[in-house]
């Protein structure tokens, strides 16, 4: 192992964290220490790329029902809470990897809907000229390095960019998003140990949705708290509600100040919930209708809508948002729609041959 040519000025600060239990919903730090109050203003943004969000999915899915979307279709309906708050406390210029699951990570950080949707659609308006299709998201302008249909390999990527980051003496930081089940590949605990020992200026985040596709987490975890992992390659790391944005945003926050910093590595892992199929088309018959049901109570809008009225927005306002994202997510599937097939004859343009 070589050790990155320039290494970032040593920084002795430690974030102290958020640790909570894993249960939903809870939503105060357990060492009751208080998260962060974002202003009213950013709120409603965030509820607005929220629902946004929501409502490309639920039009991606109708689509695929429609059998107008080719390939498998991972949504991350119960999931935005973890993308937005995390946007929000980047940088434009940072990095981000994802996994196949990665339509709210994209969008969260700016995505335009109707090229977003192209894409899934395989038109030639998609972001990649519709030859990724939903499980390869990218656009560096955003700086979203790729979504990875490899369970755990956009990982050691992010890694990989955060080193470059430390190496060129720039201050961008890399933050990869993988779900639980991704815990249990070797790759990841080899990057977890080199970039805890070389201090890499990178985020790792966990989407603990609680399947890893149709098998639950406490069938194949011998431990219930992932976070705990992470603690054992000593980099910071911490467990948090991930369906409550400003919570989110703040564990992020701390973990990009750390990381800027040059004090490393953080773990985060994010508590949520996968409130549709693991993929379009999924029979679901590994949980019950009530299990999900109980868990709407507690999914990032809802979250997101009531803490907006707690904090005295009016719920005419929250209407208003919903209405023109309404019609904006209504234009971009038309725009998709009538985005023209790629051509023929670009069949191998863009594309690597190995
Ligand atoms: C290396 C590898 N092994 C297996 C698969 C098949 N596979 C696709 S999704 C998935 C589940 C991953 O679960 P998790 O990491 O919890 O993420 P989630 O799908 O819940 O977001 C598996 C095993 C794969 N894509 N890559």
């Amino acid at each position: 192992m070589v050790a990155p040519a320039k290494t970032r000025a040593k920084n002795k600060t430690k974030s102290k964290g958020i640790s909570m239990n894993a249960a939903i919903p809870s939503v105060a730090a357990a060492d009751g220490r208080a998260t962060s109050v974002l202003p009213t203003e950013t709120l409603l943004e965030m509820y607005r790329r929220m629902f946004l969000i929501r409502r490309v999915e639920e039009s991606l899915l109708k689509l695929t029902e429609a059998d107008l979307i080719g390939g498998a279709m991972h949504t991350a309906i119960g999931h935005e809470g973890n993308a937005i708050g995390a946007a929000w406390a980047l940088r434009p210029d940072d990095y981000l990897t994802c996994t196949y699951r990665g339509h709210h990570h994209s969008l969260a950080r700016g995505m335009d809907p109707k090229r977003a949707i192209a894409e899934v659609l395989g038109r030639s308006d998609g972001f990649a000229k519709g030859k990724g299709g939903s499980m390869h998201f990218i656009d560096p302008a955003l700086g979203l390095m790729g979504a990875n249909g490899i369970v755990g390999a956009q990982v050691p990527h992010a890694a990989g960019m955060a080193m470059a980051s430390m190496m060129r003496g720039d201050d961008r930081i890399a933050i990869t998003f993988f779900g639980e089940g991704a815990i249990f590949q070797g790759v990841m605990h080899e990057t977890f140990n080199m970039a805890a020992k070389w201090k890499l200026p990178v985020i790792f985040y966990c989407e603990n949705n609680r399947y890893s596709e149709m098998t639950p987490i406490s069938r194949t975890s011998a431990i219930d708290n992932l976070y705990e992992f992470a603690r054992g390659y000593g980099m910071e790391s911490v467990q948090i509600d991930g369906n409550d944005v400003e919570v989110v945003h703040h564990a992020v926050s701390e973990a990009v100040a750390h990381a800027r910093a040059g004090a490393g590595p953080t773990f985060v892992e994010g508590i949520t919930y996968r409130l549709a199929g693991h993929m379009a088309k999924d029979l679901e018959t590994y949980r019950s209708k009530d299990e999900i049901e109980a868990q709407r109570a507690h999914e990032p809008l809802v979250v997101l809508h009531d803490k907006l009225i707690e904090r005295g927005a009016a719920e005419e306002t929250l209407e208003q948002i919903r209405g023109e994202v309404e019609r904006e997510v209504n234009e971009a599937v038309d725009f998709a729609q009538n985005s023209p097939w790629p051509p023929r004859a670009e069949a191998y343009t863009d594309v690597f041959a190995v």
